[in-house]
C-alpha cells in the first residue's frame, strides 16, 4: 500500500494572490471546495515565506475533515512547515527526487511538464501526478512555455504513467475536451478565482468533468 495520502485530481483550484486579494483568500476556496474542488494548490510565486507559512495554515485549518489535500506551489520548506498533504515542483524548481527525498514518502509530490521531451526524464515512482500544460494560452501565468494544445496534451498524456492534471487557459467549455484528450483531471486558476461566484463556477466544473469522466 501507498505510503501517500490518498488524493482526487479532478479538480484543482490554484490559488493566484491578485485574483483573491478582494474576496480574500480562504473565502475564495471555501467556496471552490464547497462547490466541488477536490485539490488546492497555494500558489504566490512572490510571497515572503512569512506569508505564505500564513497562508498555507489558514488553509490547512480549512481544509482540515474535508478529503481536499493542500499542495504548496514550488516551496518545499512551506509545505513541511504548515504540515501540508504535498509540494508541486515546476521543471526550473527543486529537482523531483531531491525534492521526494526533503518531503519523504507521505506527502504528495506534483511535477509540471510542459513539453513531451520532459517525459522520459521522469521516475514515476516519486512523483504523484504531472501537471501539464499550458493547454491553451493563458492570462495567469507571463512566463508560461507555448501551449501544448489538445493534441499535445493527448501525447503527452498517453506517454505518462502518472495522473495528468491538465493546466492552462481551461474553462467550462473547454473541459469536456481537455477530458477526452486523457487528462484525468483539470487545474484552473481564471475560471474559479476570477470568477464572480467561485463557488457556482467551481459546480459547473466539477459537474461538466465528472460527466466526460461517465462519457457525457
Ligand atoms: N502553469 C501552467 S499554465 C498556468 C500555470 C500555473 C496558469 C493557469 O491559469 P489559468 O487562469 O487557469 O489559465
Ligand atoms: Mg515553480
Amino acid at each position: 500500500m501507498s505510503a501517500r495520502p490518498a488524493f482526487d485530481p479532478r479538480l484543482c483550484l490554484v490559488t493566484d494572490p491578485a485574483l483573491t486579494a478582494s474576496a480574500g483568500l480562504e473565502r475564495v476556496v471555501g467556496q471552490a471546495v464547497a462547490g466541488g474542488v477536490t485539490l488546492v494548490q497555494l500558489r504566490d510565486p512572490y510571497a515572503k515565506g512569512a506569508v505564505l507559512l500564513e497562508a498555507a495554515r489558514r488553509l490547512k485549518a480549512l481544509l482540515a475533515g474535508t478529503s481536499v489535500r493542500l499542495i504548496v506551489n514550488d516551496r518545499l520548506d512551506i509545505a513541511l512547515a504548515a504540515d501540508a498533504d504535498g509540494a508541486h515542483v515546476g521543471q526550473d524548481d527543486l529537482p523531483p527526487a531531491e525534492a521526494r527525498a526533503l518531503l519523504g514518502e507521505h506527502r504528495l509530490l506534483g511535477l509540471s511538464v510542459t513539453h513531451q521531451d520532459q517525459i522520459a526524464a521522469i521516475d514515476p515512482r516519486g512523483i504523484d501526478y504531472v501537471g501539464l500544460g499550458p493547454v491553451f494560452a493563458t492570462m495567469s501565468k507571463p512566463d508560461a512555455a507555448p501551449p501544448l494544445g489538445l493534441d499535445g496534451l493527448a501525447a503527452a498524456a498517453a506517454r505518462l504513467d502518472l495522473p495528468a492534471v491538465a493546466i492552462g487557459g481551461i474553462d467550462a467549455g473547454n473541459a469536456p475536451a481537455v477530458m477526452r484528450a486523457g487528462a484525468a483531471g483539470i487545474a484552473v486558476i481564471s475560471a474559479i478565482c476570477g470568477a464572480a461566484d467561485p463557488g457556482a463556477a467551481a459546480r459547473t466544473l466539477r459537474r461538466t468533468i465528472d460527466a466526460a469522466i461517465s462519457g457525457g
